[in-house]
């Protein structure tokens, strides 16, 4: 990288070879000596990651190159639009919120960065007033600063920003970001190619620990759970073959996490901003990615690029009206505006929400009819067929035991373990199973599977395959017949009254299962 024909070099490498002993330097882990660590613990609760570590970072640190090997050769057009970097923050951490800025600044090319915008959401920290103000006037970069008057959110702070901002694209970062060397052209040059095309960095995680630097991985996309959370995945077969293996071409993403994304100044107004009835923090990251696939866009992981963000276990702020309200609200708007009857999905299994005020979304339906944007059914078949929410199924909700009255119950287990049988709650939740086309037996991302001679049944995976997750429900009889072992679902044995068996078919009461909503022909 820094090949010497100087005598000026000599001094520059020295400093580059001191620099990068200090703490952090080159991304790796600090780690905070005993005698510290009551002290650090404390500061953690501030912002909810190692604030102690991350003081000790220089706030222009040199990190790894992490890129794959032909990604570091690829050629980009001179001529690429130029980017606004928007970055929205409530009682960000100083050292996080510089290193940021720095990160863009330092790995940047600055004819690309038309400037920094920085928007603060109604923060009570002093140091981010005038402190911040004085400090960034003397950066290389035009950095802005905007305040909100009250606390908003991180939906309509990013509006705010992206109003006042200049560039032909608009780039958003989270608050304790670390750009890496080279992140910035490839997303702007897939912008050039295709001004419909939104594109996120591979997201690297920085320890919220130990502030270690880790490369992600160009292996996984985005999805979402029933419950709506946003989950990463595997990027499936299908995906790799149209790139034809080569990785270092983008993904496409059925979604996107969120907070790191380029769009085009132009597009993001046509395809119609955020939803600014969304509060605080939750749930615009599926609005925008059904939106872009459904009104004609197209959404991307430009595994070229890597970004840096420090993932956290809590959330270290307030959400004025309660977090769970705030996100529900959030969510049923997405639901109610752009999922159609696949909403049920999320309504069945939180049946609280469907009581939550989620105000009016008159404006954004009429956005979608005047995009005239595709159904859900759509984007689930065309753009996430590995959906976790099946596009065509049989039955959703509990499925109940004639003779004993119970009902099937995943007990909030994970992927490798028992399924459950408890009494039936009619609350949703963990008692929510899909029957699907494909005759799988769903709880959300797992799949009843089994694989051995009587039983057990264990949750896996869905593979999609049918193989050992094939069910035949059987209308008439009621029973529920694994086809592989050719054995029916049972109740539980007098050994373990929690979990149901696999029986030989016999047609007894304790074989014949009720499926809710169950409807054949779907
Ligand atoms: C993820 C996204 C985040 C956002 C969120 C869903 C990544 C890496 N992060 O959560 O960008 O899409 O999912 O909404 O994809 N903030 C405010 N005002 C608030 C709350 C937050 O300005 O009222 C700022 C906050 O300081 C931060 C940004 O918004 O800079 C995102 O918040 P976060 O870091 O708590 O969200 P995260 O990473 O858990
Ligand atoms: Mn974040």
């Amino acid at each position: 990288m820094f090949v010497c024909i100087c005598v000026l070099c000599v001094c520059l490498t020295a400093v580059i070879s001191r620099n990068q002993e200090g703490p952090g330097e080159m991304g790796k882990a600090v780690l905070i000596p005993k005698d510290d660590q009551e002290k650090m613990k404390e500061l953690f609760k501030i912002n909810q990651f190692n604030l102690m570590a991350s003081d000790l970072i220089a706030l222009n640190r040199s990190l790894p190159d992490v890129r794959l090997e032909g990604c570091k050769t690829k050629v980009y057009p001179d001529e690429l639009p130029n980017t606004s970097v928007v970055i929205v923050f409530h009682n960000e951490a100083w050292s996080t919120l510089l290193r940021t800025v720095y990160s863009v600044i330092n790995r940047s090319p600055h004819y690309l960065l038309s400037e920094v915008i920085l928007v603060d959401d109604a923060s009570e920290r002093d140091f981010l007033k005038l402190t911040l103000e004085n400090y960034v006037k003397n950066l290389e970069v035009p950095v802005k600063i905007i305040r909100m008057e009250e606390r908003s959110g991180l939906i309509r702070a990013r509006l705010r920003g992206a109003a006042a901002s200049k560039g032909q694209v608009i780039t958003f970062l989270d608050a304790h970001c670390e750009c890496t060397l080279g992140w910035l052209e490839p997303l702007l040059a897939r912008i050039k190619e295709d001004r419909k095309t939104v594109v996120c960095p591979i997201i690297d995680v920085i320890s919220d620990d130990t502030f270690e630097y880790m490369a992600g991985s160009d292996m996984t996309y985005g999805g979402f759970n029933w419950k709506l959370n946003f989950r990463w995945y595997p990027v499936p077969q299908r995906e790799m073959d149209r790139r034809k293996g080569d990785r270092t071409l983008p993904v496409r993403t059925p979604t996107m996490a969120g907070g790191l994304f380029s769009i085009d100044r132009n597009y993001f107004e046509e395809i119609g901003t955020y939803d600014a009835g969304m509060d605080i923090w939750g749930g615009e990251n599926l609005e925008m990615s059904f939106r872009i696939w459904q009104c004609g866009g197209s959404l991307e992981i430009v595994t070229c690029s890597h970004v840096g963000h420090v993932f956290r276990k809590a959330t270290p702020y307030t959400f004025p009206g309660g977090t769970g309200h705030v996100i529900n609200k959030n969510n049923r708007r997405l639901a109610e505006v752009w999922m159609d009857e696949f909403k049920d999905f999320f309504y069945i299994i939180s049946p609280g929400v469907v009581k939550v005020d989620y105000g009016d979304v008159s404006v954004r339906k009429t956005l979608r009819e005047n995009l005239k944007c595709k159904p859900f059914s759509w984007y689930l078949e065309n753009i996430y067929p590995d959906s976790q929410i099946p596009r065509r199924y049989y039955s959703l909700g509990e499925i109940r035991n004639v003779e004993t009255n119970q009902c099937l119950d995943n007990m909030g287990r994970k992927e490798n373990e028992k399924v459950g049988i408890f009494n039936c709650h009619g609350m949703g939740g963990n008692q929510v199973f899909s029957y699907t086309a494909d005759k799988e037996i769903r709880t959300d991302d797992l799949c009843l599977d089994v694989s051995r001679l009587n039983g057990p049944v264990i949750m896996l995976k869905c593979h999609h395959m049918r193989g050992n997750q094939l069910w035949e429900y059987d209308a008439e009889r009621l029973t529920l017949r694994h086809v592989n072992s050719n054995q029916c679902l049972d109740e539980p044995s007098e050994e373990d009254k929690m979990v149901p068996t696999m029986q030989d078919c016999s047609g007894t009461r304790s074989q014949q299962w009720l499926l809710r909503n169950m409807t054949l022909g779907a």
